[in-house]
């Protein structure tokens, strides 16, 4: 057993009294001593905190003010003093930097810059890449007005008494437009929100199963907050709204007004051992049609056949015998085929609207023709896209939306469009709306080289690179320019399995020495996680490494090219390692990191939520990279990786824009950057200052980073856990 004295400087922003808080290393932590125990202020170091540590010979600790400020997790083996700006010494912090003990040639800039915390106003920003992104669920995120809740009829959640709790359909453009000042403060300038589109499935509170896109889905809406309410009260804070559309797909019951899918009237279905009227299924009673419709209907297709509409019309109960055309048996009957009432049939679809050829099977996933041909789902129907129709539906739609004033678009499911037929509809747009930023979905899970580099399975016309170019030779993607369609990138995100989930940066350089790959990388959308996918060992899970590796993930995607987007929730680790999406049978959206997040931002915990250290991280990155035009448009060059750490040079000279960026991972790093332009530079991060011949160095500690701007405006933001 060891006795020693650990010592803290309380930063002034944080609560008293500071705590303590200790494990053993290997046991995973006790979180059942959490919080800790309170340090006593030392009467002989004014500011400072002190407490007595008895145990193993070595003690993992962090500082805490249980208000959500906490320092990274620390270890120590005798006496100490730890503080934020100097990390542990053996004396007072005062010793530890004094004069003698520096040997940097770099001074502190005496005069701290206040930055505009203001985006600049919107019609003068043309050029996307000066935005970071707030990506949200919007039933998810915040729920203004509960009266237009409702339950999806799959996969709801009962709380002990066997009351449903929890509506799919829960957070709604009310609620956003409630919370539009969060996202100001968390320094976001464009919120992706899912399709807001009237949708139609057993799940469909996410969007992607769309029914009309011509009508806004009720469920989003209330009398005093229309999807055109929500984009005017954007726009007036200075954010832009970027609306998610399929191009894709419809749901399985077909389009309103335009194509009916063959199939039973639901509220006609009767489960195996069951009888109609018995349905007992949260506020499904009776039968399982839309309990929130009179007539108990999923859908009102006027281009459904006579019969179909005639029994939509009458009989809310479906209980009257209804003839099956198909089969000639009659309905309501106990256990008949499913089939007739969920699902298609996918050999009786009409050509003019759907594709004629089956269900996606295992290989057909790395397969161009199949992929793009064939339904993904049950509840997703590829559509003929290539005919003049749908593109005429669909491109008319979306150009009515646009003309709501949306600023920009994210297209779903880009790999399962033919590139030249999908370009017809994004030019469409442009066409339509002039500077209209328009970027891709379309997940790989890996490098995404295609037929250039080894360990793909898949060729280039499916890859993520190939949508951004022109060319027709999958090997040479410089025989093609830049097609004005930016993806999401997931290559950078797929190494992060790799590298900062087990905290390092190592092969990060190798990735970005293909840059060149992509039509103009500055525009690809960077990120961490999404609603489908996590940097975790296979994709499935939402970040659970140690918080000290996502906020060096952050440093990384906030300073290299590309537009930042964070997944709702990332700011304070929602949901950490739970599954983004439902994995088992009986899972609810409550254990998935679809859960409601709205519980965090209630005016009683908002401030709690704003204290969270990695909150407080990506505020003060998206102010640097707003501050700092070299960070949002410049290539990378000079990419120099060592696992530990990373330089880089962003040269927007031709705009006055110039940083070399270190970074560190793990452990502080002393890092030297030559062959840059001479000049003054100042630390965006600490504020200091050199002069420099050609020849940078600089100290950056663990987690945090170097933003050297050349004539920079000196400090940006306040000191927080990572960014010191
Ligand atoms: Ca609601
Ligand atoms: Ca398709």
């Amino acid at each position: 057993m060891v006795d020693f004295v650990v010592r803290f400087l309380r930063p002034a922003d944080w609560a008293e009294p500071v705590m303590v808080y200790t494990w053993t290393p290997g046991s995973g932590g006790d979180q059942g001593n959490w919080p800790g125990v309170p340090m006593a202020a030392d009467p002989d170091a004014p500011g400072w905190y002190r407490l007595r540590l008895t145990g193993a010979p070595s003690l993992h600790l962090l500082f805490h003010d249980n208000r959500g400020r906490q320092t990274p997790d620390l270890e120590r083996d005798r006496d100490g003093w730890f503080s934020l700006q100097a990390g542990w010494t053996d004396v007072p912090l005062d010793a530890a930097l004094s004069p003698s003990s520096l040997e940097s040639p770099i001074a502190p800039h005496s005069t701290p810059t206040a930055v505009q915390l203001e985006p600049r106003p919107l019609q003068d920003r043309l050029d996307f890449r000066e935005e970071t992104i707030y990506f949200l669920l919007t039933t998810r995120f915040y729920d203004g007005d509960p009266s237009n809740n409702f339950f999806c009829r799959d996969r709801i959640q009962f709380d002990d008494q066997g009351n449903a709790v929890d509506p799919h359909w829960r957070g709604d453009f009310k609620g956003l437009i409630q919370r539009l000042d969060y996202i100001c403060d968390l320094g976001f300038t464009a919120i992706w929100i899912t399709p807001p589109i009237e949708n139609r499935s057993g799940l469909d509170y996410h969007g992607y199963h769309g029914y009309d896109w011509t009508r806004i889905d009720p469920r989003l809406e209330s009398p005093d907050a229309s999807y055109q309410d929500l984009i005017d009260a954007a726009h007036a804070k200075g954010i832009k709204i970027i609306q998610d559309v399929v191009i894709n797909h419809s749901c399985q019951y077909g389009i309103r007004g335009k194509v009916h899918i063959d199939h039973l009237p639901i509220k006609y279905y009767v489960a195996q051992g069951s009888e109609q009227g018995r349905e007992n299924h949260g506020p499904y009673q009776g039968n399982l049609g839309n309990y929130a419709w009179p007539n108990r209907d999923d859908i009102d297709n006027p281009v459904a056949p006579g019969w179909y509409r005639e029994c939509h019309e009458r009989d809310p109960e479906g209980i009257e015998p209804l003839v099956d055309p198909k089969t000639g048996e009659t309905v309501p009957k106990s256990g008949y085929n499913p089939g007739r009432f969920f699902g298609i049939d996918a050999d009786d679809l009409d050509p003019e609207w759907y594709h004629q050829d089956g269900f996606i099977c295992g290989g057909d996933w790395e397969s161009a023709h199949p992929l793009q041909q064939r339904h993904m789902a049950g509840d997703c129907i590829d559509l003929a896209t290539e005919r003049q129709n749908v593109k005429d539906y669909i491109i008319g739609s979306v150009n009515k939306l646009l003309d709501l004033g949306v600023d920009a678009l994210r297209i779903d499911t880009v790999k399962h469009i033919e590139r030249s037929n999908l370009l017809e509809y994004v030019n469409a747009w442009k066409d339509h709306k002039p500077d209209l930023f328009v970027f891709g979905e379309n997940l790989v899970k890996g490098y995404g080289w295609g037929d250039l580099g080894g360990g793909d399975n898949g060729p280039s016309e499916i890859r993520p690179w190939w949508y951004t170019r022109l060319g027709d030779d999958p090997c040479d993607p410089v025989s093609g320019g830049d097609s004005g369609f930016p993806q999401l990138d997931f290559g950078l995100f797929s190494t992060f399995r790799d590298t900062v989930s087990k905290g390092t940066y190592a092969g990060t350089g190798q990735i970005l020495s293909m840059d060149w790959i992509y039509g103009d990388v500055t525009q690809l959308v960077t990120f961490l996680q999404n609603h489908d996918v996590g940097p975790d060992n296979d994709f499935k899970y939402r970040f659970k490494g140690d918080q000290w590796m996502a906020a060096a993930a952050y440093n990384l995607i906030w300073t290299a090219r590309g537009i930042p987007c964070l997944y709702f929730g990332e700011e304070i680790e929602f949901m950490k390692g739970a599954p983004q999406d439902v994995e088992g049978e009986k899972d609810t959206l409550d254990t998935t990191g679809r859960a409601y997040f709205g519980d965090h931002l209630t005016d009683e915990r908002i401030a709690e939520t704003q204290a969270h250290p990695i909150y407080r991280h990506i505020r003060r990155l998206n102010l640097i990279r707003r501050a700092v035009p070299a960070l949002q448009k410049a290539r990378m060059t000079q990419v120099n990786e060592w696992g530990s750490g990373m330089s880089f040079v962003r040269d927007l000279m031709e705009e006055g824009s110039y940083a070399v960026i270190g970074l560190a991972i793990g452990s502080g790093q002393q890092l030297s950057v030559s062959g840059v332009r001479p000049g003054v530079y100042r630390d965006a991060i600490t504020g200091a200052e050199q002069h420099c011949d050609g020849n940078l160095h600089f100290p950056v500690k663990a987690n945090s980073a170097g933003i050297w701007v050349l004539n920079g405006p000196g400090k940006i933001g306040e000191d927080e856990v990572y960014l010191r």
